[in-house]
């Protein structure tokens, strides 16, 4: 079977993170099962920032991945029976593709819109149009339903729904051994992330927005006089720590009972590592949101902002069925926690 995967990238690491995880998922999915017997399975994942790509994953599966396309070509790959997975620039949707190149089927991500020299050659694949998670009912009534050709020419797809039921495409789940190994303190010592973190400490990380919600966390912490390390991860919540502090945070920094370690940016295996080695997590968009339900560890969502609020909606939605078996008691306080605006 081949299987193209479509990405453009809107903002942030969400759009690229999700298709890469797709991509490899399917890929080990695919090796592994019978179907995959005699002939070889491709995947090929199209996008318009590539360069992004190579920090979601280590150097060891990138190179492993270079040589299972060049061996691909070879034939040699028939024999092993796995599948490949080759990581192409947007561009390459704009050129001419010989007819055993053609895919079986696409994978459009987020509606990101086919360019048009690539839809006019794939006319008979299937083609599913990948979108955003949510909770709220109507996706149950549009999942695998096909749209209407906005323009002619275009070709017909399917809407593939995630979501967290039997009605809609469920979620996408984790790639390899989950939980990931090494759940106590002790043992994550050897783990270059948590060199720094105190035995027997309550431990947070945060990929949030950052902003003044994050500040309004920190400042109840603050109050709450208890040792804690909270682990910062790269981008946004580490510069508004740094402005928070009123300097850069580039090694650990002690604030009265907290300790503010600042991370690079994961592979996103060590990144699901780092979720279920933590006893609260913050997350956002929808990728580690997702991670932070697998890891099955307590999480605040700091979810994506839209400009027309239908965040809102979707928020609601989404507690609607989280909080189904919480206490009256707790509920709120998990309501007005996720709640919190996210504004810069
Ligand atoms: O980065 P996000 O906010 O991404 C998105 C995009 O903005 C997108 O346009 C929007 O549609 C979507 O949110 C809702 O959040 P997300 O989805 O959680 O993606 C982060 C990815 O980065 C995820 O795959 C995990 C990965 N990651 C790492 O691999 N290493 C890291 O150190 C961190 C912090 C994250």
């Amino acid at each position: 079977m081949k299987i193209d995967i479509i990405c453009k990238v809107v903002d942030n690491y969400g759009d690229a993170g999700f298709c890469w995880r797709l991509a490899r998922r399917l890929r080990q999915i695919l090796s592994l099962s019978d179907y995959s017997k005699g002939t070889p399975h491709q995947i090929r994942l199209f996008c318009d920032q590539v360069e992004l790509i190579p920090q979601f994953t280590d150097r060891d599966e990138l190179a492993d991945l270079a040589e299972l396309a060049e061996s691909a070509e070879s034939a040699k790959l028939a024999e092993s029976a796995t599948a490949s997975l080759t990581i192409y620039d947007w561009q390459m949707l704009c050129e001419p593709m010989s007819t055993n190149e053609l895919p079986d089927v696409v994978l459009e991500t987020f509606s990101c819109t086919l360019p048009t020299p690539y839809q006019s050659q794939i006319t008979q694949a299937l083609v599913l149009n990948i979108e955003y998670l949510s909770a709220e009912s109507w996706i149950e009534g549009m999942h695998g339903k096909a749209s209407l050709p906005a323009n002619l020419g275009d070709i017909k797809r399917y809407f593939y729904f995630p979501g967290f039921n039997q009605q809609t495409g469920g979620l996408l789940d984790n790639f390899g051994p989950f939980p990931p190994p090494s759940p106590h303190p002790s043992e994550d010592g050897n783990w270059e992330i948590f060199k720094n973190v105190r035995p027997a400490t309550t431990r947070i990380s945060i990929f949030n927005y950052g902003g003044p919600k994050l500040v309004n966390f920190l400042e109840q912490l603050v109050q709450q006089n208890i040792p804690i390390d909270l682990l910062i991860c790269h981008g946004k919540p580490q510069e508004t720590l740094s402005k928070w502090l009123g300097f850069e945070l580039i090694k650990p920094v002690q604030v009265q009972q907290l300790q503010f370690i600042p991370l690079p940016f994961l592979t996103q295996d060590a990144y699901d590592r780092l979720l279920a080695n933590c006893d609260l997590n913050w997350v956002r968009g929808e990728d580690s949101f997702v991670r932070a339900q697998w890891a099955a560890k307590p999480f605040i969502w700091d979810i994506y902002p839209q400009a027309d609020l239908a965040h809102q909606v979707k928020l609601a939605a989404f507690l609607n069925i989280y909080t189904t078996d919480t206490s009256a008691a707790m509920r709120p306080i998990i309501e007005q926690m996720m709640h919190l605006e996210a504004i810069d």
